[in-house]
């Protein structure tokens, strides 16, 4: 059964950024309500009722993975682990963005799978065969058909991003090596609960994983974990190491130390999510104090990062231009636009100090370490940094 512990409210589609604020364009713009359930059978967290990907993952994709220090060094770093640890000739990448790990490995070695038709030509002109369609069984077999299969299948942030799983495992089953490892890592709802990052929560997420909900999937498609990490990655991910039941590898002691530490955390309990809710809703009224009290105080304030994240936030806590002035991001495709739902302009990085800008929201918390490096001149001038993770706060 699925229960509904937190409601997010009326959310538009994160990505839906918008060129202008013309009445045709607002006429247009959609909402669903985001509430998030937990299956008392399998123990997953996801959205109650998601909405379809195909009005999410469209050629007018604007999130580019690579647009981060951060990841491109986090990317590189997995590539080479993951070939020295499991030597594959053939890998798959499940949702390969705009090729930010694609590029760590030669055009022979690497097949791309990539929805968004705007990202996948971006690979394919740099000579990734990359395959614009979503993952599933009738694209493996395509795959399989086509080129034999492969050892090694990988995919960041984007398994959590699909409704149907078992579709997912089955279709990795089908075109996986005997002692092929299929790696994917996703953010983690421990984390979530431990960093009060509600905002991991938007129509993309569609599945915030734990070990044990994993364990449960991937049981019921004859495959088992033989590994998993923990990462910092985006305020914290999972990383998952599945291969076949009969497959060589032996399981890491890991594996069964997370397990404990999920059941000890009671991650596979309602009660666990449902505090979790009221922790948000105090959040909630926390950041909106704050907010109105720099606007009566005269503070410039603005946003850092136009984050898929962030829009939760805005909209759940119904936070507009009236309370942060604009968005600064350094894609180029989402600066002129406006934040879906809430309509905050999207402005390219500026000099904050030249600006005037007294306190910036983090809407990028995740990467906080690159960003107050960067912004050192702003923060040595007396500006601010506010966030929400893990309790609302300036510093
Ligand atoms: O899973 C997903 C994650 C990985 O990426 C997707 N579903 C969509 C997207 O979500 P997000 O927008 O919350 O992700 P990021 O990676 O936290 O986005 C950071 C944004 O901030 C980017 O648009 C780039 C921008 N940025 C910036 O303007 N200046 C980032 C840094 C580090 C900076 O210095």
């Amino acid at each position: 059964m699925k229960k509904i512990f937190l409601n997010l409210l009326k959310q538009p589609i994160t990505n839906s950024y918008l060129p202008n604020l013309k009445s045709k364009t607002l006429k247009k713009e959609f909402f669903y309500n985001l509430s998030m359930a937990f299956d008392t059978n399998n123990y997953l967290v996801s959205i109650k009722k998601p909405i379809n990907p195909k009005n999410q993952y469209t050629d007018k994709y604007a999130h580019r993975a690579s647009q981060s220090k951060t990841m491109n060094i986090a990317f590189r770093k997995i590539a080479n682990k993951l070939r020295k640890r499991f030597k594959p000739k053939l890998t798959i990448e499940i949702g390969s963005n705009d090729g930010v790990f694609l590029k760590n490995f030669s055009k022979k070695e690497i097949i791309a799978v990539e929805p968004c038709k705007n990202l996948a030509k971006i690979t394919n002109r740099q000579g990734y065969k990359t395959f614009d369609k979503f993952w599933n069984l009738n694209l493996s077999k395509k795959i399989t058909y086509k080129k034999g299969k492969v050892d090694l299948i990988y995919s960041a942030n984007t398994i959590s991003h699909i409704p149907n799983l078992d579709e997912v495992f089955k279709a990795v089953s089908f075109c996986l090596n005997d002692h092929g490892v299929f790696v994917f890592e996703d953010p983690y709802i421990g984390s979530v609960i431990e960093n009060n990052s509600y905002d991991q929560f938007y129509d993309e997420h569609v599945h915030l994983f734990s070990l044990i909900a994993i364990s449960n999937v991937v049981k019921k498609n004859n495959l088992r974990i033989i590994d998993v990490e923990i990462l910092e990655t985006h305020g914290g991910s999972i990383r998952f190491y599945v291969t076949k039941i009969g497959s060589k590898f032996n399981t890491s002691k890991k594996v069964n130390n997370l397990f404990k530490s999920e059941i000890r955390k009671k991650l596979n309990n309602f009660t666990t999510y449902r505090l979790f809710s009221n922790r948000v809703k105090k959040s909630k009224k926390k950041l909106l104090s704050l907010l109105k009290k720099l606007k009566k105080d005269k503070k410039k304030v603005i946003s850092y990062g136009a984050t898929y994240k962030s829009a939760t936030i805005f909209n759940y806590c119904n936070i507009g231009p009236d309370l942060i002035s604009f968005v600064t991001d350094s894609t180029k495709n989402k600066q002129g636009k406006y934040t879906p739902g809430m309509h905050i302009p999207i402005k390219p990085p500026c000099d904050m100090v030249k600006e005037k800008v007294d306190f910036a929201f983090l809407g990028a918390w995740n990467f906080s370490k690159e960003i107050k490096h960067k912004e050192k001149k702003f923060l040595k001038s007396g500006g601010k940094f506010i966030t929400h993770v893990p309790t609302v706060r300036s510093f």
